[in-house]
């Protein structure tokens, strides 16, 4: 077991940074008043304000209606709705549109592989004739308009490739994580009844090769298993044209004519093919993806048509003071939000040049990502707090041997972070010179709804400041009651924006109920918040049973029951424990049933258990026995007291615990931590 560090600080420090003044030139937003009035008035005049920016995209029938919505359960049922009756397509705004506008020759996308030397380059241009194939490859496989398309993808150029295909002939994409296991790849297939997967041999990451296919084909085997037979399985041979890293081997790969077929192949097939764009209405879906929930059972996101592609094309300018000559790197993978909407749609409908790289910053040596930095003369990065951790712990050499001078904005997202880490981003990184844009967002909120603008916003290092345009954040206290002025309480915003997602694929009950029944009226983001004096927000952590690992959300209740399905295993809690690096980390107990022993090879098998039924990055970095759970006499798991104990912090005061059905309970678990494990 690792060790089990104190929570590293928190605590708000009071410095203030003002905006770099070189940046205020030529800014989309210049200065704090210009912030403040146009925020005024995205509030204000929301439909003129959102029309404004709908304008610079292409729509093929136009739409006299803004944002209409019911957020309160008590009047009906929960809607969201913008520009209804528009009709318009975001792959042609994301391609043709810029086009257009004579951008054909310009990068779209550098790729870097995992290997130094490993590159391509595709424009706009040859993005479009990729896009416009591969979408003619899926209509002769029989996707229609509405159907959902699978991707499991590495970070390689044929993910933006399969996203868009699906949104030029309107079929929905649900991107899945190529770190998620077979498991976690079947049920999202069933959750939303996808014939067609598509997926790649393998992909190197590190000095690693993972062998993707296999676990394509483990899934298709369990979906069909559950009567939902994936028909075609379109295969990137990506193995086949990288370098490998030193030591590891070319994996061998099955295919299966029945239903794999060759990308390459395909592609060649269908070249030149006209695959027309299809006209979408503004309330069309556009994506799903799945997000963790607090049962348990992941949700699937529904972001919609002409929403999502004007709040993703407005965050990604704002933010990020998009401007023609950037070079913009977000770290994240597609298989995340982040990468929907920050490393495709955003930045591709601000005809931004962006970096795709399938490597991890620490290969060859902790020094890759400014190299990446110096040799693509990045000028905005965007990247989460635990990369910025793991990279601190090296020599900053490591860091200042390369040129950084091109960076003028770094960005922040996936987590609270920590003013250590914030200062280390701003000092070392980005010499003290750089706009740092702590982002606040979810899966459900499709883009920034808490951000600093590069321009205009004094940032304070672990506060993600002041509302995007349009977002009107409160802060609630239990009883549901607005605090008006500083205070703290669960964050909840009163109204909608553009992106804000439109329900849980096939489950509208379950979209209701977890994000408007807690406070009736208000969305519910299910994290805590505090405004200061300044009314800036700062974000403190999810209010309920989901975890941040890393950067990405986990249901507690997920990994509890992939540990439960062992047969050892009586009944298992999962708490949040802090790391240094990962921000916290899944500790577990488990109670095992009679005559099993929790030895080392039992953990072993308990934490592949995790690893097969969701994905590596929910393992338990820690796995206490317990004899017995501590819990309230009805029968409720008190999760407070575990987590101090996973805190490893004996003087914590556990509150009261003369509810619990056996107090003796607690001893015996601060004795089985004591052992560790
Ligand atoms: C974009 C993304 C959402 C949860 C969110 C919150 C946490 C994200 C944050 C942040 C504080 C930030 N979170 N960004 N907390 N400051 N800048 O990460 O989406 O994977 O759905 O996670 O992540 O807890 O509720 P998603």
């Amino acid at each position: 077991m690792s060790d089990v560090k104190p929570k590293f600080g928190l605590n708000p420090i009071e410095d203030v940074f003002e905006p770099p003044a070189p940046l205020l030139a030529g800014a989309h937003v210049s200065g704090l008043s210009s912030y403040q009035d146009m925020y005024r008035d995205s509030l204000a005049n929301s439909e003129t304000f959102w029309k404004r920016i709908a304008a610079d995209l292409y729509f093929e029938n136009a739409s006299d209606r803004g944002l209409e919505w019911n957020f309160d359960v008590r009047k009906g049922d929960i809607f969201i709705r913008f520009m209804q009756g528009a009709r318009t397509n975001v792959a042609y705004n994301c391609l043709e549109r810029n086009i257009a506008r004579g951008l054909g020759s310009k990068i779209a996308f550098f790729w870097e592989g995992n290997e130094l030397g490993d590159e391509r380059k595709i424009t706009y241009q040859e993005l479009l004739d990729q896009v416009t194939t591969l979408s003619a490859v899926l209509r002769a496989k029989g996707v229609k308009k509405g159907d959902r398309v699978a991707i499991y993808l590495p970070m390689i150029i044929e993910l933006p490739v399969a996203m868009l295909a699906c949104a030029r002939i309107g079929a929905v994409h649900s991107v899945v994580f190529a770190g998620f296991s077979s498991e976690s790849l079947a049920s999202r297939i069933i959750d939303g009844k996808a014939r067609v997967l598509i997926t790649a041999d393998g992909f190197c990451r590190g000095p690693k090769v993972f062998k993707l296919k296999q676990l394509a084909d483990d899934a298709i085997k369990l979906c069909r298993e559950q009567n939902e037979p994936v028909e075609t399985c379109i295969v990137v041979k990506h193995l086949e044209r990288v370098r490998i890293p030193s030591g590891a081997d070319r994996p061998q790969v099955n295919y299966d004519d029945a239903v794999d077929v060759d990308y390459t192949e395909e592609m060649s097939r269908f070249a030149g093919a006209k695959s027309p764009v299809e006209w979408m209405d503004a309330e069309d879906y556009l994506f799903m993806l799945y997000t963790s929930g607090s049962t348990g059972k992941p949700k699937g996101v529904v972001h919609t048509q002409a929403g999502y592609m004007t709040y993703s094309y407005a965050t990604a300018k704002f933010t990020f003071d998009l401007q023609d000559d950037d070079v913009y790197w977000c770290t994240a993978d597609c298989g995340w939000i982040t990468g929907h909407t920050y490393i495709v749609y955003g930045p591709l409908m601000n005809a931004t040049t962006g970096i795709i790289f399938e490597g991890i910053p620490t290969h060859p040596d902790p020094g890759r990502c400014w190299n990446l930095v110096e040799k693509y003369k990045v000028t905005k990065m965007y990247t989460a707090p635990t990369l910025i951790r793991s990279l601190m712990a090296f020599k900053e050499e490591f860091v200042t041997k390369y040129d950084r001078s091109s960076l003028k904005i770094l960005g922040s997202v996936g987590e609270p972070i920590n003013p250590a880490a914030w200062l280390w981003y701003y000092k070392v990184v980005g010499e003290s010179r750089c706009a740092i844009v702590d982002t606040y967002w979810q899966t459900e909120t499709g883009g920034h709804i808490i951000t600093p603008m590069p321009a205009a916003t004094p940032t304070k290092p672990g506060s993600a400041t002041l509302p995007f345009f349009g977002v009107e954040p409160v802060i609630v206290d239990a009883q549901g009651q607005e605090i008006e002025g500083p205070g703290e309480g669960n964050l909840c915003i009163k109204r909608p924006w553009p992106g804000i997602m439109r329900t849980v694929y096939g489950d509208a009950d379950r979209f209701a109920k977890t994000y408007f029944a807690s406070f009736p009226g208000y969305y519910f983001t299910g994290d805590g918040a505090r405004r200061d004096e300044d009314g800036y927000l700062w974000v403190t952590g999810r209010v309920d049973d989901l975890m941040n690992v890393s950067g990405h959300l986990l249901s507690t209740a997920e990994i509890e029951s992939a540990l439960v399905a062992h047969h050892s295993v009586a009944e298992a809690a999962v708490v949040a424990a802090p790391h240094d690096i990962k921000g916290s980390t899944p500790y577990a107990f488990v109670s095992l049933k009679v005559g099993a022993k929790l030895t080392p090879a039992l953990i072993d098998e308990l934490k592949l258990m995790v690893r097969t039924k969701i994905g590596a990055i929910a393992v338990p970095d820690a796995i206490q026995y317990s004899p017995g759970l501590p819990k309230t006499r009805s029968g409720k798991i008190t999760r407070r007291i575990l987590r101090k104990i996973a805190e490893g912090d004996r003087k914590a005061d556990l509150g009261d615990t003369t509810t619990l059905a056996d107090e003796s309970v607690i001893a015996q678990l601060w004795e089985g931590r004591n052992g560790g494990c």
